[in-house]
Parts: C-alpha cells; sequence; structure tokens
C-alpha cells in the first residue's frame, strides 16, 4: 500500500478494489495500492493494485501456456464465434462498462455511450469479419523443368502481445488492439493506464463469462517507468508490442522493443491542423470544428489544436467557434444534459492551464475561456474552459506543443500554398480535417498535407477497415482492417516444388 492511500486509512477500506487478471483469475499484484479518482471530484472511488515485476511474468507465461492450449488449436471460425460472444458479453453489460469508464475519466455519459462502449464492441465485430474476410497471397512461379512451383503464405499469430494503452478513450483504444490481436490467434498482456483502470479488468469478467481461454487475456495494473509498463515492454517473452500515446514514451517503447527486434506499433500525440478555405459551408464547418477542437474535453489524439482560416471568412469563423466554445455545459458526468467533462487528473488540468497562462502571457487574444470554471458540486473537479485564442506566432508553444485540452489557437491564411504550408509545419503528422465546397482543391489539400488521416468536410468519421496511423512523429505502422492482420500476424511463405 502506498502512503496516499495509507493516510487515507479506514476511508478507503470498503472502497471497491480493481485486480490484475491473470491466467483468468482477479489477483492481488505485488506492487502497491493506489487511488483511482473520479476527475469531476477529485473523490476516490477505487484502489487499484500494481503488478510487481513477478506479476507481469506470470501474466507474460499465462499467456505463452494459452497459445500451447486450446486457443492455439482453435479453428478460425470457433475463434471468430467466441469474438462475437464478446460483442454481445459487453452489449449486455453496457451499464457497467459506461460506469465504470464515467467514473474513470470523468467523460459525459452523453459521449461515451455513443463513442467508447459502441465502440469496444464494435472492434471485436469488425475483426471478426476480417478474419474471415482476408486470405494470403499464392504465386504459381516456372522452373527449369517445365514442373513450377507453388508458393503459398500461411498467416502466423506472433505470439504474445504486449498492449500499453492510454487514458482517453480507454476501452475503445484498448479493444482496437486486443480484437485484431486475438482473432488473430495471439495472447495478450494489457496494461492500461494508471488513470482508467476500471474497463480492462471488466472486460476480463466478460471474457470469462463468454469462454475464453484462460491466459488469452491478461491485464497488468501500475505505471510506465520502473512499473507494469516497462516491466511488460523490456519483458523478453512479449513477441511484438503496440501502444497508444504520448511521442516521448513512444520512443522508450521503440527502444524497450529493439532489445530481441520486436516488431512494434505505434499510435502517438499531435498537434492536429484544420484547413477552412472561405467557400466552406460555415455552418456544418463549426459544427464539426466544434466537436474537433472541444469532444472528451480536447482529449482526442485526432483533435484540432490548430484551425487554419482562408482571411476573408476568419473574423466569423473565430467568432462563431468562440460561441460554440461558450455555449458546453458542466456537471455531473453522468447526467444527460452535461456535454463537457473534466480533464483526465489534477496534473493535466495543472498543464492545459499553463498553457492557458502562456497563451496569455505571450498577448493571445483570448476569444473564449482561457480559465478554470467552477462547477456547482463539482467544486473539486479537474475543470477547464473551452478555450479560443487568435493572434499568436506559429513558434509560440501554444500553438507548436501537443496541449491535449479544449482550446484551439486560430491562424488566417491567403492561398492554398500558404495554408497547407502552415498546416504541415509541425513535427507531428496524425490528422487533419479540411473544410471546402470544392472538391477538387480538396482532393489536392489532402494528398499534400502530411497526416496519416485526413478529412474532407467531416471529423472522427471512422470505416474500421480503412488504414490508421500517424505520420511523422505521431507514429509507426499502420493498424485498421487488413492493417491489423499484418502487425498481428507473421506471413510464413511455402514454396511447393510441383
Ligand atoms: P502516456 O504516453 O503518458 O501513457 C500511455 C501508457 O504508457 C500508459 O499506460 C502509461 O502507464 C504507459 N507508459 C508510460 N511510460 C512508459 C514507459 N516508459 N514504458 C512503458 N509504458 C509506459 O500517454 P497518455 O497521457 O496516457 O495519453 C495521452 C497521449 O496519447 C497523447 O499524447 C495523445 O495524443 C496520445 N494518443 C494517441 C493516439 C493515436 O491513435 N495516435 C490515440 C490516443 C492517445
Ligand atoms: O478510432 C480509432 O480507431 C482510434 N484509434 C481513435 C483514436 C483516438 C485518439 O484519441
Amino acid at each position: 500500500m502506498n502512503e496516499a492511500t495509507r493516510a487515507a486509512g479506514t476511508a478507503t477500506a470498503s472502497l471497491p478494489r480493481v485486480h490484475n487478471f491473470i491466467g483468468g483469475q482477479f489477483v492481488e499484484g505485488g506492487g502497491t495500492t493506489f487511488e483511482n479518482r473520479f476527475p469531476a471530484s477529485d473523490a476516490v472511488v477505487s484502489l487499484v493494485s500494481e503488478a510487481s515485476a513477478d506479476d507481469v511474468d506470470r501474466a507474460v507465461t499465462a499467456a505463452r501456456k494459452a497459445l500451447s492450449g486450446p486457443w492455439g488449436r482453435m479453428s478460425v471460425p470457433d475463434r471468430v464465434a467466441l469474438l462475437r460472444r464478446l460483442v454481445d458479453g459487453i452489449t449486455a453489460r453496457f451499464d457497467e462498462f459506461l460506469a465504470a469508464e464515467i467514473r474513470d475519466t470523468g467523460k459525459p455519459a452523453s459521449l461515451a455511450s455513443h463513442i467508447d462502449i459502441p465502440r469496444g464492441a464494435a472492434n471485436f465485430a469488425v475483426f471478426a469479419d476480417q478474419i474471415t474476410t482476408i486470405g494470403t497471397e499464392t504465386f504459381e512461379m516456372p522452373t527449369p523443368d517445365g514442373a513450377g512451383a507453388l508458393n503459398y503464405a500461411l498467416r502466423m499469430p506472433r505470439g504474445v502481445i504486449g498492449v500499453v494503452c492510454p487514458w482517453n478513450l480507454p476501452l475503445l483504444l484498448m479493444t482496437w488492439k486486443v480484437a485484431p490481436a486475438l482473432a488473430c490467434g495471439n495472447a495478450v498482456v494489457v496494461k492500461p493506464s494508471e488513470e482508467t483502470p476500471s474497463t480492462a479488468t471488466l472486460l476480463g469478467e466478460v471474457m470469462n463469462e463468454v469462454g475464453i481461454p484462460e491466459g488469452v487475456y491478461n491485464v497488468v495494473h501500475g505505471f510506465g517507468p520502473g512499473s507494469a509498463g516497462e516491466f511488460l515492454t523490456t519483458h523478453p517473452g512479449v513477441d511484438a508490442i503496440t501502444f497508444t500515446g504520448e511521442t516521448v514514451t513512444g520512443e522508450a517503447i521503440m527502444a524497450a522493443a529493439s532489445k530481441g527486434v520486436r516488431p512494434v506499433s505505434l499510435e502517438l500525440g499531435g498537434k492536429n491542423p484544420a484547413l477552412v478555405f472561405d467557400d466552406a459551408d460555415l455552418e456544418k464547418t463549426i459544427e464539426g470544428l466544434g466537436r474537433s477542437c472541444f469532444a472528451n474535453t480536447g482529449q482526442v489524439c485526432l483533435g484540432t489544436e490548430r484551425v487554419y482560416v482562408q482571411r476573408g471568412i476568419f473574423d466569423r469563423v473565430a467568432e462563431a467557434l468562440a460561441e460554440k466554445a461558450r455555449g458546453y455545459a458542466f456537471g455531473d458526468p453522468f447526467a444527460q444534459t452535461t456535454t463537457m467533462g473534466p480533464t483526465i487528473s489534477a496534473e493535466h488540468q495543472r498543464k492545459v492551464l499553463s498553457y492557458y497562462e502562456k497563451a496569455k502571457a505571450e498577448g493571445a487574444t483570448v476569444l473564449a475561456g482561457g480559465g478554470a470554471p467552477t462547477v456547482e458540486g463539482y467544486e473539486k473537479g479537474y475543470w477547464v474552459e473551452p478555450t479560443v485564442w487568435t493572434g499568436l506566432p506559429e513558434t509560440s508553444p501554444v500553438v507548436t506543443d501537443e496541449i491535449f485540452g479544449p482550446c484551439a489557437h486560430l491562424t488566417p491564411f491567403d492561398t492554398e500554398e500558404e495554408g497547407i504550408a502552415l498546416a504541415n509545419n509541425s513535427p507531428y503528422g496524425l490528422a487533419t480535417s479540411i473544410w471546402t465546397q470544392d472538391l477538387s482543391r480538396a482532393h489536392r489539400a489532402a494528398k499534400q498535407v502530411e497526416a496519416g488521416i485526413t478529412w474532407v468536410n467531416c471529423w472522427f468519421l471512422r470505416d474500421l477497415r480503412t488504414a490508421f496511423g500517424g505520420s511523422k512523429a505521431s507514429g509507426i505502422g499502420r493498424e485498421g482492417g487488413v492493417h491489423s492482420l499484418e502487425f498481428y500476424t507473421e506471413l510464413r511463405n511455402v514454396c511447393v516444388k510441383l
């Protein structure tokens, strides 16, 4: 038990415990016990058991054992049937997943019930389909004796996959990795974010309910360096690592994966631009921009923090986006009327507010927000106001750094070339949105922006069969559809002389 928890004494004695899930069993970890807080009120909602290095080793061993048990021998149709039962299992316990996600993140029920939990189930459905519909390659070849040869590829699971996850869309982003990994016949050890341990743990119950063999899905709790994250990513028994999180953490994980030359898939940070041209449908643009800047309190890796607007409509767009920012309702995340939740933690609130202060100090014009609201009944929550700035140079840290808050800086541009150059002026390259009614311009710009994902006249519209991932410092590799299957399997070629 850590000092903070010890100090809380009997007040914490009756709190729910979040355990590790290893080999199909919920187990107390050998590390500390740490507190999980409700971001809207700062109340401790559960105590989480940190996995020790030995626990992580047990989880990796359980996963390895599962690969040589019934799971490793299971036919694809039987595996797919289990994945479909997972879809039903999550759906049957929808309200529990929803409550757990809201307690961990503080995100509004209106958001989590439409995005996080349905996508948690949908990820399993999509990859159950993918594994049955995507084949491998065959090549016939001539041979000098005229008999010929036939090459075909076998799609083999990679083995034990380490899955390290962030806190912003916990169930969605975790199952985005776990679903294809299991569809491909791997076993996984998941390390959820220390901020959001609950839905990964609840999924362990569903795994048992639907009959996923023990050891196929394991969860170890804890932090990054010196804790479960590092123990998992440096464990030699892990065959591949898939990670979503900050770029700097991705660098550490890539270094860890280099030992043993293990494949990595990295979905990392961004400082995403939007390009608004003067022929855009303004009503739809503001609606889309509002979501991309402020949804989930701006804590979406694909969210927009830099908005480039063609000069003729700059003032109208800036004022309309500011009005949108002022229109959110803070409050009880469980209430359907709440549209804006808190940030994830006191530490993250401090980070976001430090950028709000920096913007003021650097002379930004603050069109909306700029501070922390007082929310009645939730005065201790980690709230920040949706914020819109103009007037800063492109070199300002407010314009260059990923803030990961509900905020955007707007800059005017004159020509298409200038707008694209401004959008590309970033070490990141995750997502862009382009707003115009000129489709030729949209296609031209989409080809020139340096981003893994470009949306035209929309944002976060997802077809899970498409390639998903970042350019430049926003990641390496692509997941989604066949690309996930490429990462979670290894093709082995067989050449048969006929
Ligand atoms: P983070 O990098 O701080 O943590 C992510 C996970 O890594 C956590 O589970 C953490 O415990 C673990 N971790 C930290 N250091 C580690 C280490 N040295 N070794 C092993 N594990 C370690 O990220 P976060 O704050 O949880 O999430 C926010 C970030 O994630 C933002 O930068 C955001 O852009 C990014 N993100 C990217 C995508 C994407 O698809 N590209 C999606 C969501 C979030
Ligand atoms: O939709 C997805 O599959 C996905 N990976 C979204 C990432 C959102 C980032 O916060």
